[in-house]
């Protein structure tokens, strides 16, 4: 109730009666008042003026579910919303909690993590200012299809910031990139058999609010935030329900014929890699290749050394010690 007053007072450009919002939502006035007192308690400052009722004058920089799920058209994605402070992975907790049968389309969110993580145990620095969060999907989908789930993330969180007027790009398969920074990663974990998956977790960590002092020696020269890029602090709570507003929609169309289009268009056209040398590395070897674009099921189409194109499933590519070409 407490999100569906918040969405009310959002959308009103003055204030609301008391009575409108108790009509429109079909509860006493009173109950309406409890509300908007509990609302007060956690840091939401509405006035209420006799005769004119209430507005909404600030809410709390929190990504709670009283500030993400206002900005929500999505029907399963994002719908329930867990919120934690201080947290070591919202991946891990999202595991833990999808065991326990978590339902679909459940999000975790911290404000800040303090074990985050990134592919192969690497560390995902993760301080308040940033969204960190990890989506709980049970598709009805062949595991091996799973991979495929990052890339619909990457595209969703490039279309979000494109709505705000941000350019990024994407580097396949899981970073989007400012500048050749890397402003976000993607961790995409999955839970199954070979017939069928239990559940997917999908991770997702974004530099909005951060100072660069943060990221620290180790990854300054790689990292940027939309804070360091922009020199400005932007409302998280509308970049993350951009992102699961436009990740619900690709996310639809592949569960429904395992459709990408419209996804790998999206990495495609916004990529930051084609046409460029690179070192391609896959779970049994490294080596040196030419990005040349991605195939309709969302692999990396490359040429290797020798000239021969070939297609890659899952893997990483880095441009450490190669001029980009
Ligand atoms: C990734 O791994 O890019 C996946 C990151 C996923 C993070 C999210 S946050 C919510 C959820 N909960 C988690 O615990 N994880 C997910 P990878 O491609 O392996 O990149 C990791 C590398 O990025 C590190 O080795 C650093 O070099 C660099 N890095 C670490 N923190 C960063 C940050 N905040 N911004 C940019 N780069 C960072």
């Amino acid at each position: 109730m407490e999100y569906e007053i918040l969405t009310l007072l959002k959308n009103a450009e003055d204030y609301i009666s008391g009575e409108y919002i108790s009509t429109s939502l079909n509860v006493s006035r009173t109950a309406i008042w409890k509300h908007i007192n509990n609302l007060k308690k956690k840091g939401y400052i509405i006035e209420g003026i006799s005769n004119k009722g209430y507005k909404l004058i600030s809410e709390p920089d929190l990504l709670t579910a009283n500030s993400v799920i206002p900005n929500l058209k999505t029907k399963i994605i994002g719908r329930n919303i867990l919120h934690f402070d201080s947290i070591n992975s919202t991946n891990i907790k999202a595991k833990e909690l999808a065991l326990s049968g978590l339902a679909d389309g459940s999000l975790i969110i911290a404000e800040e993590q303090n074990g985050g993580s990134g592919r192969l145990g690497r560390k995902w620095i993760s301080p308040k200012g940033g969204i960190w969060c990890s989506l709980v999907l049970r598709p009805n989908i062949p595991p091996i299809e799973a991979p495929k789930v990052t890339q619909i993330a990457a595209a969703a969180v490039f279309k979000a910031l494109e709505d705000l007027g941000i350019k990024s790009t994407i580097k396949w398969p899981n970073d989007i990139h400012i500048d050749g920074k890397k402003l976000c990663g993607i961790l995409v974990e999955m839970k199954g058999d070979m017939d069928a998956i239990d559940y997917l977790v999908v991770g997702t960590g974004i530099n909005v609010n951060i100072e660069e002092e943060f990221f620290g020696d180790n990854i300054k020269n790689i990292a940027t935030s939309l804070k360091s890029k922009f020199n400005k602090d932007f409302d998280r709570s509308k970049i993350i329900a951009g992102y699961l507003n436009h990740f619900e929609e690709l996310y639809l169309d592949f569960l429904n014929d395992l459709d990408l289009k419209k996804t790998i268009e999206i990495c495609i056209a916004n990529s930051s890699i084609f046409g460029k040398k690179a070192k391609l590395i896959t779970y049994n070897k490294e080596e040196i290749v030419t990005c040349l674009s991605l195939s309709d099921t969302g692999n990396l189409i490359v040429k290797d050394s020798n000239g021969k194109e070939k297609t890659v499933l899952s893997g990483e590519i880095t441009f450490n010690g190669l001029k980009d070409s």
